[in-house]
């Protein structure tokens, strides 16, 4: 007999998806509750530290008794422990429903598997890995999280027809259209940080924000080994939240916190920012900070645009291998995935 089971997932993925830019380090979740062939309740994991995604669906099934007997769908395995809520199998096996469909295990080491454990010891029919590889690829943040102690890296920066990144004197303002520019907004506010190298800080003068794009500011972050930046610059002058990784200071004034990190190795430095909380990060230049993550292997995905300006001399963009991209107006957008 054909099941839904591949449909109704899908509909935990696109829910799951609505929690992007607000639940990390969270994985995105989408619960589908089913019975008869009916959708009775649905929801998902909507902000970091709040409700989980089954138990906003069951909280959106009006006649409770009709949760006996039906079918849960999850893109993910329901967590079985007492976190910031009480564990979420528990509170499905109170309902007795017949079986829960899930496509990704939880691989938090405190879950892994617990949680379908507790289900299966309770008499629910448990089937995983439901479209699986998608499931991966919607939570890859979660994941990259949970497999490596590492936020999910994705680089991204502009260049010219001939190959820049800035000019000589490392300014980059502005090479890409006004249209990729909101779109760069829009991807600032799926993400929980933002981080550049002191010398785009100093020279471009960025604001790192969501101006363009409705959403949350990532967390703003700079790799400042020296202490070179410039008082007079908006990270340090406005009033939003800045971390500065530093060699030499630790000190919080103001929301703007200066982080001392003695050996200013990058991978040392992306732990203790996953540590902080910040699942991911959208690295936004310049050149030297770029190549160094390319170098130490440190990225998962690169998005770059390409305008139709040219500069004839200045600082070289990084070099990558595509021929694949799509059109943002009169800009040319790759998207590269380091699959190393
Ligand atoms: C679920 N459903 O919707 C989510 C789950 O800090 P807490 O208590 O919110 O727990 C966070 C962990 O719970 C997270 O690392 C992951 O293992 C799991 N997330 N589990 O059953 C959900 N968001
Ligand atoms: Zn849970």
């Amino acid at each position: 007999m054909k099941d839904n089971h591949k449909k109704y997932i899908e509909r935990t993925f696109y829910l799951a998806n609505k929690g992007l830019g607000n639940v990390s380090p969270n994985p995105m979740v989408g619960c589908v509750i089913v019975k008869a062939g009916k959708i009775i309740g649905e929801s998902y994991h909507k902000e970091y530290g709040k409700e989980h995604a089954e138990i906003n669906a069951i909280n959106s099934v009006v006649d409770k008794s009709q949760l006996k007997g039906s079918s849960f769908y999850i893109n993910l395995e329901p967590c079985s422990h007492h976190g910031k809520t009480p564990p979420c199998s528990d509170e499905i096996i109170k309902h007795k429903p017949k079986e829960v469909i899930i496509s990704n295990l939880d691989q938090n080491p405190i879950v892994n598997g617990r949680g379908i454990k507790k289900l299966k010891n309770n008499g629910i029919s448990v089937k995983e890995n439901i479209l699986k590889e998608k499931g991966l690829i919607i939570n890859k943040r979660f994941f990259k999280n949970q497999i490596t102690g590492l936020p999910y890296i994705i680089l991204k920066w502009a260049e010219t027809e001939d190959g820049f990144i800035a000019r000589k004197d490392g300014s980059s303002k502005w090479i890409s259209n006004e249209l990729s520019r909101m779109l760069v907004h829009k991807w600032r506010s799926e993400e929980a940080g933002i981080l550049v190298g002191v010398n785009t800080a100093n020279i471009d003068n960025p604001s790192l924000n969501v101006r363009s794009w409705k959403g949350r500011d990532p967390v703003r972050i700079v790799l400042d080994p020296n202490q070179k930046l410039k008082s007079k610059t908006k990270l340090l002058k406005d009033k939003g939240a800045v971390l500065i990784y530093n060699k030499e200071k630790n000190k919080k004034t103001n929301n703007k916190n200066f982080i001392q990190n003695k050996s200013f190795e990058l991978q040392h430095i992306l732990r203790d920012i996953l540590e902080k909380g910040i699942g991911s990060l959208i690295v936004e230049g310049g050149a030297k900070t770029l190549n160094n993550f390319i170098k130490e292997g440190l990225w998962d995905e690169a998005r770059v645009f390409v305008s139709n300006k040219t500069f004839k001399e200045g600082i070289k963009a990084p070099k990558f291998d595509t021929d694949q991209y799509e059109k943002i107006g009169d800009n040319k957008l790759y998207t590269i995935f380091n699959h190393a």
